[in-house]
C-alpha cells in the first residue's frame, strides 16, 4: 500500500516533508564519503545514483503515465492520511486538461435547480459524464387525468451550451407522484402518462429520462400486492419500449434512454418492496441503467457513515453476485450512487443535523481546524467538533479517498456509478472521474 502510494507522488516535489527528508540524508552521505582515500569512491558514488536516479524517475514517470495521470493522485492527496490544510488549499486545483476521463464506465450525474453551482460543473466536467439528469420533472394526478410539471425549470440556454461543450446524455429526471393504484390499474392512464413523457422528450430534444417511481409506490404500500408489482414492473417496460421507439436527435442510429432508479434491499432476505435481482432480470431489456441510490445508510437518530463501503459490497452480491451471468449481463448497466454531499450530526440527546454540501464543509474546516480520522470498517474520513453549548458534532463527508475506493469496487464489478449532486461536492472530487 504504502509503495503504491509512493508510485503516485510525482518524482519533482520539493514541498513534500519526506522528499526533503530523504535528499538530507542523501547530503550526508555525501559527505561521508569526501575522504582523500575516497576519490573514487566519489566518483563511483555519483555514478551509480546517477543510475539509479534516473531509472527511478523513468519509473515513476511510466508508471503514472499508465494508470494515475490526473492531478490528485500527482500529489499524493488521494490517501487516507489526510488534513484539513491539504483540503483547504487544494480543493480547487484539477488537473489541466478536464477532458481526459480516468473511469471508464458510465457516469451519470444528478443536477438540482436548487443548487445552480451543479450546472457550472456539468459544462466543466462535461467529458467525464456519460449521463447528466436535471433533477426537473413531476408526473401529477390532475382530476381524472395526469399533467407533467416542470417545463419552467428547463434551461434550454443551458442544454445548447452543454451540447457544444461535450457528448454526455442529457436525461431529465421525472419523479412519478401520481396516485399508484389509478395509474397503474387503468390503461388509459398508463398510456397518457408515457405519452407526456415521450412527447416532452421529443418537444425539448432529451435523449431520455431517469424514473423514480419505486420509492413512491413502495412508499403507498402497493408493492405487497403481488398483481400491483407485476404492473408497476409492466409500466417501466412500456415506457422503456416506447422511448426505445423513438431516434435521438443527437446522435444517429441511437434510440432515446431509460435509466430506472432504484433503492438499496433492505437485507439479504428481500422484502416485496424491495427491487431485487429478479426485477432487474425481468427490466434488463427495456431499461438502458439503473441508478442504485447506494448513499443515506445514516440519519439524525443513528449518526455514522453516509454510505459504507461493506454495506455498497453487500448490496452489489445481492444483486449481481448470484449468477455470473447476471453480472455479466446486468453490470455494465448498474450505475452505483455516490454521494457528494455529507452529512453534520449533533451528538446530543435531540439527535439533529442533517446534509452538508461542500461549501459547509469548508467552512467547517476553516472554523474548527480538527484532526481528520479515518474510519477503516466504513472507509469514509470524519471529524468532531464542538458547537456552541459544548454540543458535540460528528461530520462524515466524502474525501478523494473514500470516492476512489468506491469507484474501485465499481470497477471491479463493471459497474457504472451514478453522483448525487455533482454541484455538492469539491472541484478535485472530479479529477478522479
Ligand atoms: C492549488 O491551489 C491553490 C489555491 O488556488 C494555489 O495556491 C496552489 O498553488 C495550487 N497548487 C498547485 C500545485 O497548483
Ligand atoms: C485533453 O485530452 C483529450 C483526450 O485525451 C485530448 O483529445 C485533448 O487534445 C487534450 N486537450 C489539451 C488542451 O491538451
Ligand atoms: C485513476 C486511476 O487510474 N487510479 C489508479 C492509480 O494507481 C493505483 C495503483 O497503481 C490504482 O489502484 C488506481 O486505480
Amino acid at each position: 500500500m504504502a509503495k503504491k502510494r509512493d508510485h503516485q507522488r510525482p518524482a519533482p516535489s520539493p514541498d513534500r516533508r519526506e522528499n526533503q527528508i530523504k535528499s538530507s540524508s542523501r547530503r550526508e552521505k555525501r559527505t561521508e564519503a569526501h575522504s582523500p582515500s575516497g576519490a573514487i569512491k566519489v566518483a563511483a558514488f555519483f555514478i551509480v545514483s546517477s543510475v539509479i536516479a534516473i531509472a527511478v524517475y523513468w519509473l515513476r514517470q511510466s508508471s503514472l503515465l499508465q494508470h494515475n495521470r490526473s492531478y490528485v493522485y500527482q500529489r499524493g492527496l488521494v490517501t487516507t492520511d489526510t488534513n484539513f490544510q491539504d483540503i483547504l488549499t487544494e480543493n480547487t486545483n484539477v488537473s489541466e486538461n478536464t477532458s481526459i476521463r480516468h473511469y471508464t464506465y458510465p457516469v451519470l450525474g444528478y443536477i438540482t435547480p436548487w443548487n445552480s453551482l451543479g450546472y457550472e460543473m456539468a459544462k466543466r466536467f462535461n467529458s467525464k459524464f456519460t449521463h447528466l439528469s436535471p433533477v426537473w420533472y413531476d408526473l401529477k394526478s390532475q382530476q381524472s387525468s395526469l399533467v407533467l410539471e416542470g417545463r419552467h425549470n428547463a434551461d434550454r440556454g443551458w442544454i445548447s451550451e452543454l451540447k457544444k461543450a461535450g457528448e454526455a446524455l442529457v436525461l431529465p429526471r421525472v419523479v412519478l407522484e401520481a396516485s399508484p393504484e389509478e395509474l397503474l390499474r387503468k390503461k388509459k392512464l398508463r398510456n397518457k402518462a408515457i405519452d407526456l413523457i415521450v412527447t416532452e422528450c421529443k418537444e425539448m430534444g432529451y435523449d431520455g429520462v431517469v424514473l423514480e417511481s419505486w420509492s413512491r409506490w413502495a412508499a403507498y404500500g402497493i408493492l405487497h400486492d403481488p398483481i400491483m408489482r407485476s404492473l408497476a414492473l409492466q409500466f417501466v417496460k412500456q415506457l422503456g419500449d416506447a422511448l426505445h421507439s423513438i431516434m435521438s436527435e443527437k446522435v444517429s442510429g441511437q434510440k432515446l434512454q431509460l435509466v430506472y432508479v432504484i433503492g438499496p434491499p433492505s437485507s439479504e432476505k428481500l422484502q416485496p418492496h424491495d427491487f431485487g435481482p429478479k426485477d432487474l432480470e425481468t427490466l434488463s431489456k427495456d431499461v438502458d441503467g439503473f441508478s442504485l441510490m447506494t448513499y443515506d445508510f445514516s440519519n439524525p437518530h443513528k449518526p455514522g457513515p453516509n454510505a459504507p463501503l461493506e454495506w455498497i459490497q453487500i448490496i452489489l452480491r445481492i444483486l449481481l453476485g448470484a449468477s455470473a451471468n447476471r453480472a455479466q449481463n446486468i453490470a455494465p448497466k448498474i450505475f452505483l450512487g455516490i454521494n457528494f454531499y455529507g452529512n453534520d450530526f449533533s451528538l446530543s440527546k435531540d439527535s439533529s443535523g442533517g446534509a452538508i454540501i461542500g461549501r459547509d464543509y469548508l467552512a467547517l474546516l476553516e472554523k474548527h481546524r480538527p484532526a481528520l480520522e479515518w474510519d477503516k470498517n466504513s472507509g469514509e474520513h470524519l471529524f468532531f467538533y464542538t458547537a456552541d453549548k459544548d454540543i458535540k458534532h460528528v461530520v462524515f463527508y466524502p474525501s478523494l479517498k473514500s470516492i476512489s475506493l468506491r469507484l474501485e469496487e465499481a470497477r471491479s464489478w463493471g459497474c457504472g456509478i451514478s453522483i448525487w449532486e455533482i454541484g455538492q461536492g469539491l472541484d478535485y472530487f472530479f479529477d478522479l472521474l
